[in-house]
């Protein structure tokens, strides 16, 4: 038996989509999706992610899982890919989808709404920031306290972190040069590192001007991808926090920009970016 599939890619962020409509339950083992997510065994990709039926008043449920099998509670990049892909499905079973068009998706992380936008484009209501050192969670403060500007010794260097949860973790340091950031040595050391019990997703940003940030990630359970959503997010408000920059911003990844604003009005967070349609097949 073989398994429907489509690859979207989220500015180089890339996901393998899976009807998973008509079950609770997913359609994939945990091997299997790590086997899809290999690049020379399988589809390729950074995670794997499923549309189920939605839950507590939702239109549609996600879940994801990443490359290593490990499941985040969110997926910035990813949601926007889901939306692209729950809207051709509706078109499929002959709905009508005309943008802007909203989809409410439950998550781990919550509620959230992506938004169809007429140019393309996705905009993603992706909740209100965590900032509480126990609900991140990170043992670099007291549960109830936040982590801004945080001193941190990782691999014999010596860092400054601001820490932020969209959901899922996010370890924020800003950096002269992120071109210079060794990536492939660092990140690891950053993402098992002993205050971060659930692990963490780690991004090194480099203020251009006060709404420009240039970013490169390290992510929990896929390592360094070209963007990550949830991490321009927290970044940016770790910007906010550590006044960097202003509440809207452009973050540009390695695999193109993303605009975002922290709210001041009703401080949940807004992304905007594009998803793209690969290919579709089937797989064993
Ligand atoms: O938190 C994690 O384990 C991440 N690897 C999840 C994926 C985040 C993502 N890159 C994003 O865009 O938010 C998909």
């Amino acid at each position: 038996m073989t398994i429907a599939f489509s690859k979207y890619h989220g500015l180089g962020n890339d996901f393998v989509l899976v009807d998973n409509r008509h079950q609770a339950d997913l359609m994939l083992t945990t091997e299997q999706a790590i086997k899809w997510c290999d690049r020379n065994f399988g589809i390729g990709g950074d995670g794997v992610i499923f549309v189920l039926p939605g839950q507590q008043g939702t239109d549609y449920t996600m879940r994801i899982l990443n490359s290593d099998g490990s499941e985040p509670e969110m997926c910035g990049n990813g949601i926007r890919c889901l939306a692209k892909f729950i809207a051709e499905l509706e078109i499929a079973d002959g709905l009508p989808t005309a943008p802007p068009k909203a989809y409410t998706i439950h998550t781990l992380a919550g509620t959230i709404t992506p938004t169809l936008q007429p140019d393309g484009q996705v905009t993603v209501d992706m909740g209100e920031p965590i900032l509480t050192a126990g609900e991140i969670p990170t043992t670099l403060a007291a549960a109830d306290e936040r982590v801004i500007s945080k001193a941190l010794t990782v691999e014999q260097q010596d860092w400054v972190v601001t820490c932020v949860s969209m959901g899922n973790p996010h370890c924020i340091t800003f950096v002269k040069d992120a071109a210079a950031i060794d990536l492939a040595t660092i990140g690891p050391k950053f993402e098992h590192y002993a205050a971060f019990p659930q692990r963490t997703n780690t991004e090194f940003i480099e203020v251009m001007s006060r709404d420009y940030l240039k970013m490169r990630v390290w992510e929990r359970g896929a390592g360094a991808t070209l963007a990550c959503g949830t991490g321009a997010c927290a970044s940016l408000v770790a910007g906010v926090l550590t006044e960097r920059c202003d509440r809207a911003a452009t973050v540009e990844l390695p695999g193109g920009p993303l605009k975002i604003e922290w709210s001041a009005i009703d401080n949940r967070v807004y992304m905007t970016g594009p998803a793209e349609k690969v290919f579709a097949g089937a797989m064993a």
